[in-house]
């Protein structure tokens, strides 16, 4: 999953883009607020809030009335309750992997090739992250970016999710507890400026909202990322008009975008890779592994 980046570092051209998507002083039109009242009443006050900060009226209320909008109370737990050094790594150094990764690479060698050429990360680096990411795309998240995304917006009241914590989490102390409530108030915070960005991005590229699937935090695509670095590193590689994270040509040339921003260039020192690798993933065990999946399948 890639790290998101602050709102404020979005390219100002997107933000230009988004005013004339968005904004027009549509609120002229606004409603007496009785169309507010379909919304499911955990939504109202996040489907008020984006419309306060300019979205569309009328596209807010469709999208908070559409049939496949769900409330999750497990997100905002998981999310808290999420230890990256318990995952195992391992896993993706098993042979069988290594095998489909190498087939991967047989697979697409024109496209890995030319991306490859096109940004400096070396093919085997990308197929890995792919790996590890997505089991190269075979698993995309069982829920729906938007669902993940606005459940863990709104999500920043502790009673309200506090019977979906694990046991260890009921008896707090109270100074526990507070730094529990500040956490939640931080990821629901970001996971309002995440929501924000999907909805650009789903209607910039011209995609339906509700067919973006996404991981339990709300990455999307091949590439898993944020919706803010969908906005800021996505690549229309193909040229279909469209960043679609979930086609491989755009998904990995996204991710080479995003790995050569972050300072990838030949010839790094290994220490240096897992640097930029870690900009992906915040985590060492992550960023080693795919350096030595990379190592893996790329001996032949
Ligand atoms: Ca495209």
């Amino acid at each position: 999953m890639t790290r998101s980046i602050p709102a404020k570092m979005v390219f100002p051209a997107i933000s230009a883009i988004f005013l004339s998507l968005f904004f027009f002083g549509h609120q002229v039109a606004a409603q007496d607020g009785t169309a507010f009242q379909k919304i499911p009443t955990v939504f109202q006050g996040l489907a008020r809030q984006l419309v306060a900060d300019g979205f569309e009226e009328s596209k807010i209320i469709a999208l908070f009335t559409n049939d496949e909008l769900k409330f999750d109370n497990r997100i905002m737990p998981r999310k808290i309750t999420h230890d990256e050094t318990k995952l195992h790594y391992d896993i993706f150094l098993q042979k069988r992997r290594i095998k489909r990764a190498k087939q991967y690479i047989q697979n697409n060698r024109q496209l890995l090739n030319a991306i490859e050429k096109q940004y400096g990360i070396p093919k085997e680096v990308k197929v890995a992250i792919l790996l590890v990411e997505t089991d190269l795309g075979r698993y995309l998240g069982s829920g729906l970016a938007f669902n993940t995304l606005a459940s863990m917006a709104v999500a920043d009241d502790f009673e309200r999710i506090k019977a979906y914590l694990p046991s260890s989490y009921q008896n707090m102390s109270k100074k526990e507890r507070k730094r529990i409530e500040k956490r939640m108030k931080n990821k629901a915070t970001w996971a309002y400026s995440e929501l924000k960005s999907l909805i650009i991005y789903s209607s910039l590229n011209n995609i339906d909202i509700f067919s973006i699937r996404g991981s339990i935090f709300g990455a999307i695509g091949l590439c898993q990322f944020m919706p803010s670095n969908a906005l800021r590193f996505g690549v229309d590689y193909d040229k279909d008009g469209k960043v679609d994270l979930f086609s491989p040509g755009d998904a990995l040339a996204s991710m080479a975008n995003y790995l050569q921003f972050y300072g990838w260039k030949p010839n790094l020192r290994k220490k240096n890779q897992i640097k930029v690798i870690k900009h992906y993933n915040h985590s060492t065990p992550y960023a080693k592994t795919v350096l030595e999946v990379a190592r893996k399948v790329k001996q032949i």
